[in-house]
């Protein structure tokens, strides 16, 4: 495949400098584990909600049985599920280049870190989290929580809803996280962007910050994305055939 020599080549002149490389990696990074990427997680019986009732404050404060229910199946997705080669490539070159690579990842499933990549950098939380949805109104912290059908676990004392840790519509990103990002983005010589629409914002503008620092973009993706305009290469493939013949053993500089 020719883009992957010219592919290699752009790794190879990023050198090896702590953070040459920034990895971004959207739902198409564990698509090849068995997690549906997520507008394919609104196939079947949530085929008939927009995301933004299910994955937002306003659409759990509306319905928080029906959206603790499509957490909780996603959620067990996640613990069936193990890295794929994509996952463990990018391991595998992060521990032969210690500090070379930043990974920022749009996931909330744990497989980066299940594959060994502990530090990647989580934009929009982590599904397998749960966080209380308000500040308790009586007390620091709320208690036990006990979860009744038709209702999601809440506090015994003052009724406060459990939440998954994540990073819902509408809502700020972690900011430490995100100036971690956007340092990763604007100080890389390389940016491989894998498995992402580009649909999503802010995390979808890291790939212009980085292009415009004068990094050279590299997409791996099946099918066009929002950001392929951006990108120096782009390889129409997926995360697990790809990122092997990309990061392999050999050293970039080779
Ligand atoms: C915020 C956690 C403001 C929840 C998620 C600017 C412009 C336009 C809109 C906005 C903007 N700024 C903000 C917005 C609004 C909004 C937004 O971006 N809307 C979009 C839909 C238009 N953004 C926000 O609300 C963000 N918050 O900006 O707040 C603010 C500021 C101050 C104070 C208060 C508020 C918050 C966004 C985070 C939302 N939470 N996840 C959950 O998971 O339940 S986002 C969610 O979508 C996932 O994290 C997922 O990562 C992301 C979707 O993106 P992708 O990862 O790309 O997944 P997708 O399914 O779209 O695509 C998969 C890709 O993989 C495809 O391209 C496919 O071809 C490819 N693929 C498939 N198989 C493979 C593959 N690739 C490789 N290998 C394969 N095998």
């Amino acid at each position: 495949m020719q883009d992957l020599g010219a592919a290699r080549a752009i790794l190879q002149a990023a050198g090896e400098r702590p953070g040459a490389l920034c990895v971004l990696t959207g739902a198409g990074m564990s698509a090849e584990s068995g997690i549906p990427t997520f507008r394919d997680a609104l196939t079947g019986l949530w085929s008939r909600f927009d995301p933004a009732e299910l994955a937002s404050e306003e659409g759990f404060r509306a319905h928080p049985q029906r959206v603790w229910d499509w957490y909780a199946e996603r959620r067990e997705g996640v613990r069936r599920a193990e890295p794929n080669a994509g996952h463990h490539a990018l391991a595998a070159y992060a521990r032969r280049w210690p500090g070379r690579l930043v990974l920022v990842t749009q996931n909330v499933d744990d497989l980066h870190q299940r594959a060994g990549n502990a530090g990647a950098i989580r934009l929009h939380g982590d599904i397998l989290a749960d966080r209380w949805l308000q500040a308790c109104p009586q007390r620091t912290a709320c208690t036990a929580a006990d979860a009744r059908p038709g209702r999601p676990p809440h506090c015994a004392e003052c009724g406060n809803l459990l939440r998954p840790g994540v990073v819902w519509f509408g809502e700020e990103l972690p900011p430490a996280a995100l100036e971690a990002a956007r340092r990763a983005a604007e100080s890389c010589a390389a940016m491989l962007v894998v498995g992402t629409s580009g649909a999503v914002w802010p995390a979808a503008g890291l790939v212009g910050q980085a292009r415009q620092r004068g990094a050279k973009v590299i997409i791996v993706n099946p099918a066009p994305s929002e950001i392929d305009d951006e990108a120096n290469i782009v390889m129409r493939g997926t995360a697990a055939q790809l990122l092997p013949r990309l990061l392999d053993a050999t050293d970039p500089g080779d």
